[in-house]
């Protein structure tokens, strides 16, 4: 399907191309761009996922490469599914299927062609070979928009050890386009437009280096986040699909602005502020990184502290996108991705649920939505567009935290005065007494998430 008429392919997408075109600071296009979604049969799914995603339509998935492929300006000139009945080890694709696929892109001649599924470095380097055209895949892909998304020290470290990680087993020639766009890192190899031999050593050499100047970052923002939290205040994480709206619920919430907009990871930096809930306590809401399906492991693993951090909230909020038509596939990839990252069962038990932008929903779905949430503990309808149901999501919240904290009585020995110290950073002393030995008698009240801390500190 050639895309002669965008706006008919895309209404939405092709609308906040214009959007985006509108809005100042925005780039040119980066690009030209083909993309393939290669549709593996059922029995292939099952032993090699392709990085098609589980129970969605091929429609769904290539409209979402679409979007990702948007994500960095790229111009969409053909977007198509590529059935795949037999998966080839060498071309992923039939030979005859590649020769066909090869007119195309000599016809069109793309800056890109994008396969949004798994290719194995050999299938991608044959592939490059018998099109004459520069090929990436899912994860490549989603590495160029988080490294065109860094915005802090830690982010773009971050995301140029995971580029590098996956790089380490391809030599992949160069894409100057994107790396003239974004005029920094240069993941996709280096200069010049032929196949260079990028030296694993090097490569390796450079993965320590940024390791440990990750490690670096990292330890200042912890003693900032230290300062931060001298005094006790829970925080509230948002975590969803990437475009479930978290920055618009986060905006609405906190009447902050940070940059929400119809475009897939528009987000990658967390983001806290502080805010009164209804009750009068003090909590700080964070924002951060969206999830995929199919997120690239290399990218989990290099942002994984980033995300932990977030996740060790004392309350997760999971914002949904309850009008997209995929958004039980998109919760069930949530999911995936926070037990992944550990997340135990008592902190899912701390997880409010939002049905969001039920604005978009027809009265009869809106009721329908609204009954449902109605009827599950911590479930909640609303639009962050509209602020329709925010005040009630603030005081769930608030009664979610009131519920957890938990009152206790403790003594700490005279030489515990460490620990007496971290109590009045991170709880609320309600009492102090000391006896005649010296040893200390409180009464606290003390949220799960640092009970669990105080209890290691202890143990040492
Ligand atoms: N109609 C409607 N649109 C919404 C609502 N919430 C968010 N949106 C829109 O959805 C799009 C994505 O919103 P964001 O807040 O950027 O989504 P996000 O979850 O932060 O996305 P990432 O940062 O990419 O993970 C934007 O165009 C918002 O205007 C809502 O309640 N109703
Ligand atoms: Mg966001």
């Amino acid at each position: 399907m050639r895309i002669e008429d965008k706006s008919d392919f895309l209404p939405v997408a092709a609308e906040q191309a214009e959007k985006q075109t509108a809005q100042p600071g925005t780039r040119d296009s980066a690009g030209t761009a083909i993309i393939f979604y290669p549709d593996l049969c059922r029995q292939d799914k099952a032993q090699n996922d392709g990085g098609t995603g589980r129970g969605r339509s091929p429609a769904a998935r290539l409209d979402e490469a679409v979007r990702l492929a948007e994500a960095i300006n790229l111009q969409i000139i053909h977007a198509d599914i590529v059935p795949v009945p037999k998966i080839r080890p060498a071309t992923l694709f039939g030979s005859g299927k590649v020769a066909e696929l090869a007119r195309l892109i000599a016809d069109l001649c793309p800056d890109i062609v994008i396969v949004d599924g798994t290719l194995t470095p050999g299938q991608q380097r044959n592939l490059e070979r018998a099109w004459s055209a520069k090929v990436i895949d899912r994860t490549g892909l989603i590495l160029e928009i988080f490294g065109a998304r860094a915005r802090t020290r830690e982010g773009s470290l971050q995301v140029e050890l995971a580029h590098l990680t996956y790089q380490r087993s391809r030599l992949v020639r160069s894409w100057t386009h994107l790396e003239r766009q974004r005029g920094g890192l240069g993941f996709v190899g280096g200069p010049g437009e032929t196949q260079i031999e990028v030296d694993r050593r090097l490569i390796s050499e450079r993965i320590t280096k940024l390791s440990r100047e990750l490690d670096k970052v990292r330890k200042t923002r912890e003693s900032h986040r230290e300062g931060r939290r001298k005094t006790p205040f829970p925080i509230i994480a948002f975590v969803g699909y990437t475009n479930a709206g978290k920055s618009t619920l986060f905006n609405r919430l906190t009447q902050a602005q940070v940059f929400a907009q119809d475009l897939l990871f528009a987000t990658l930096d967390p983001t806290m502020r502080g805010v009164d809930l209804p009750n009068g306590n003090r909590v700080i809401f964070s924002d951060t990184v969206g999830f995929i399906s199919d997120l690239p492991t290399h990218l989990v693993a290099a942002f994984r502290a980033t995300l932990e951090e977030v996740l060790a909230a004392d309350v997760i909020v999971h914002v949904r996108d309850i009008s997209h038509p995929e958004s039980a596939q998109q919760k069930q990839d949530v999911l995936e991705v926070l037990e992944e990252l550990g997340i135990s069962d008592p902190q899912r038990q701390n997880m409010i649920e939002v049905h969001n932008k039920i604005d978009l929903l027809s009265d009869e779905k809106r009721r329908e939505i609204t009954n449902i949430a109605k009827r599950q503990d911590r479930c909640i309808a609303l639009s962050a567009f509209t602020g329709q149901g925010c005040d009630a999501l603030l005081s769930m919240i608030g009664r979610q935290l009131a519920a957890e904290w938990r009152q206790c009585a403790l003594t700490l020995a005279a030489d515990e005065g460490a620990i007496l110290a971290w109590l009045y950073r991170h709880a609320d002393v309600q009492s102090l007494d000391y006896d005649d030995e010296g040893n200390a008698h409180l009464s606290v009240s003390i949220s799960p998430s640092e009970e669990a801390k105080l209890d290691k500190l202890r143990a040492r």
